[in-house]
């Protein structure tokens, strides 16, 4: 068993969590640029989205699911950094006026609102540079799993990951959609950043070949289950963002109602489960980690 599994024994699972957090934060606080001065605009704002207190479920995945593969935890926290990196500059991209028009983002105005939209622009390409720096200079890695890493990155972000979600988003969201096409484009959206995450933790580790078609089953019905609680907040009152965003669009929550997309997203919570413990040989922590953030 290795340390932080140890760990999570002894002192109980949701102070390991808060201390994992804790590392994210502050790493991600040291690797992320300073404003230099008052009028460095794009710093004060990517440090806006980047450190603004969401519920950093993708770096806390990776450093979990790294851990329970026996790997080093010290690259993946820089990893998991790049991770948080890419989704907050797809989260201020996405909410622009162009895209979500968006007023409300974990609880605070939108970049945008705050910076302007050409600060928020600057600022999401300069994340993503970033994020891709912080690979390039993770300490003791192997040239080939280094490689492996960015080209994973590139691949999730790019024309056939992110942004092709993006686009099937923004354009088929206002017409008519079947349940497929819906939940491909939400696979897209959101499914494959879980997808390099824990391709990420596979590279990392010397777990057997067979595992990393499990955890990227894993992935896929991970995003499905985070799209759909997604959605679910654009009718929560509780949300951290706006409400009625998703008015008028094609979604699955529009095209199935609330009763049938909770049930929806159990059905993908349980499968994850199953793909958690086939690969992990019985899962503990992962499976918890997600019960606390579904609830
Ligand atoms: C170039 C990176 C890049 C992206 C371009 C804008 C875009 C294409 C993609 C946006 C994709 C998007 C916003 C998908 C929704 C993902 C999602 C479910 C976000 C909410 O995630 P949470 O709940 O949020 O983890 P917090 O705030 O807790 O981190």
């Amino acid at each position: 068993m290795t340390a932080y599994a140890t760990a999570a024994i002894d002192s109980g699972f949701t102070e390991h969590l808060m201390q994992l957090r804790a590392a994210v934060d502050g790493r991600l606080d040291e690797l992320l640029p300073a404003a230099s001065n008052e009028r460095d605009l794009v710093a004060a704002a990517i440090r806006d989205g980047a450190l603004a207190p969401g519920k950093r479920m993708r770096p806390l995945l990776l450093l979990l699911a790294a851990d329970g593969l026996g790997a080093d935890q010290r690259p993946a926290l820089d990893l998991a950094c790049a991770i948080e990196m890419v989704h907050a500059a797809s989260l201020i991209l996405d909410d622009m006026p162009c895209m979500d028009n968006a007023q409300l983002r974990r609880g605070k105005p939108t970049v945008h609102l705050t910076f302007g939209e050409d600060i928020a622009i600057l600022a999401a390409v300069a994340l993503l540079s970033r994020a891709f720096g912080v690979v390039a200079s993770i300490d003791g890695l192997r040239p080939l799993v280094r490689t492996q890493l960015v080209e994973v990155l590139a691949n999730t972000i790019g024309s056939q990951g992110l942004v092709k979600g993006q686009l099937q988003d923004l354009r088929d969201g206002k017409h008519a959609r079947t349940e497929e096409e819906i939940a491909a484009t939400n696979n897209l959206k959101t499914g494959v950043l879980f997808g390099a995450i824990m391709d990420m933790a596979y590279l990392l580790s010397d777990a057997p070949k067979p595992v990393r078609g499990v955890l990227q089953r894993f992935a896929v019905e991970l995003g499905h289950a985070v799209q759909l609680f997604d959605d679910l907040q654009d009718i929560n009152p509780n949300s951290d963002k706006d409400q009625g965003k998703d008015d008028g669009k094609s979604t699955l929550l529009a095209l199935c109602g609330e009763q049938k997309v909770r049930e929806r997203l159990d059905g993908h919570l349980a499968r994850a489960q199953i793909c958690l413990d086939e690969a992990y040989r019985g899962d503990v922590y992962i499976g918890r980690f997600l019960r606390m953030l579904f609830g």
